[in-house]
């Protein structure tokens, strides 16, 4: 009697559950870096919000911030898509070049001067090329989004010139490229994750890192002591949307293109969001940095050629490693942006 009730108590459950077409699960995880602090992990929300609203619920994402499906070791998370672990990610592009080489393209030193630069490589055929490539990786990419235009700073003096970063130890990002860079410059960089940087920034292990501005504000970076900073735009991470492989083939193509649209439409918002206040002509967010007690140093022309130049046998280096014409595709399009 007992027995029969539950059997009866638990079908109803099956059949009370949201009907699912064949072959969808119930929830599919997507993967950031940041959370909803950041336009980042904002990028993430609006992206499942529209993909449940145009898919009238069918397809269902919870947003997995930290990189917590691979520990918080963002350097796995390409590798986590691939395999499954993660069915949808939004990730940069410097946490993926680890297993995807074109994709130190965009931390070559130098090479972007503004967002435009950005633009006329995503936009573009560069953008292209390297969608095929992830595909080559069995990774469907939907979209481009943004994490910024990196800038440096520290707890110890202001930066003008690769000199003042003499000995300075810094917290750097998971591609070896980024500790050829920093070593060229003088600086003693030193790998770790996200999660392990701002610990390490409080404790005054490391005197500095490097990130978008809309980063080092939302993480609050003034308070474990970055006072200086240095806008030189030295290079600029676009994050991408991407889907893992089967996953995306047990959709149906409608739903397909509802997730792709929806996708297009959070990175198009998120580039938006990333780029707010930070330009002469929209300099709000910069005010508010400096109002909480950081001196912002904005390097002459010759400055930032000093760092141009201590950096160019890194950008030769890796400008062969990534291949040589996606490099010369990349400054040609630059160039006529
Ligand atoms: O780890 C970083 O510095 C971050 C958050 O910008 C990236 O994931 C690339």
């Amino acid at each position: 009697m007992m027995l029969r009730k539950l059997v009866i108590s638990m079908m109803a459950l099956v059949f009370a559950a949201p009907a699912l077409a064949d072959g969808y699960r119930a929830e599919y995880r997507l993967s950031t870096v940041l959370n909803t602090a950041f336009p980042w992990g904002q990028a993430g929300e609006r992206w499942a919000e529209l993909v449940r609203e145009k898919t009238q619920g069918r397809i269902n994402i919870k947003l997995y911030p930290g990189t917590s499906l691979v520990g918080g070791d963002q350097t796995r998370e390409f590798t986590a898509i691939r395999q499954g672990v993660i069915d949808l990610a939004i990730g940069s592009t410097i946490n993926w070049s680890p297993q995807v080489k074109e994709l130190n393209l965009f931390s070559l030193p130098f090479l972007m001067p503004d967002a435009k630069a950005l633009d006329a490589l995503t936009q573009g055929e560069v953008g292209r090329d390297l969608f095929k490539v992830i595909e080559r990786n069995d990774v469907v990419p939907l979209a481009w989004g943004e994490n910024g235009a990196r800038e440096i700073s520290n707890s110890k003096r202001p930066i003008h010139t690769p000199a003042d970063m003499k000995g300075m130890k810094f917290r750097v990002v998971g591609s070896p490229l980024f500790l050829d860079t920093f070593s060229a410059l003088g600086a003693n960089p030193t790998q770790m994750s996200w999660a392990d940087a701002q610990p390490a920034l409080a404790s005054g292990a490391v005197d500095g890192q490097e990130n978008p501005l809309a980063v080092f504000s939302a993480a609050k970076l003034h308070t474990v002591g970055q006072k200086h900073l240095t806008l030189w735009h030295y290079v600029s991470d676009p994050l991408i949307f991407v889907v893992n492989k089967d996953v995306w083939a047990s959709w149906s193509p409608a739903d397909r293109e509802a997730v792709r649209q929806a996708a297009i439409q959070a990175g198009r918002e998120n580039v938006e969001k990333a780029r707010k206040g930070i330009t002469p002509a929209d300099p709000a967010l910069l005010k508010q940095i400096e109002a909480s007690g950081v001196a912002i140093v904005t390097p002459s022309a010759a400055e930032r050629q000093a760092f141009v130049a201590a950096t160019q046998p890194v950008y030769d280096k890796w400008a062969k490693a990534i291949g040589g014409d996606l490099v010369k595709k990349a400054e040609a399009a630059i160039a006529k942006r």
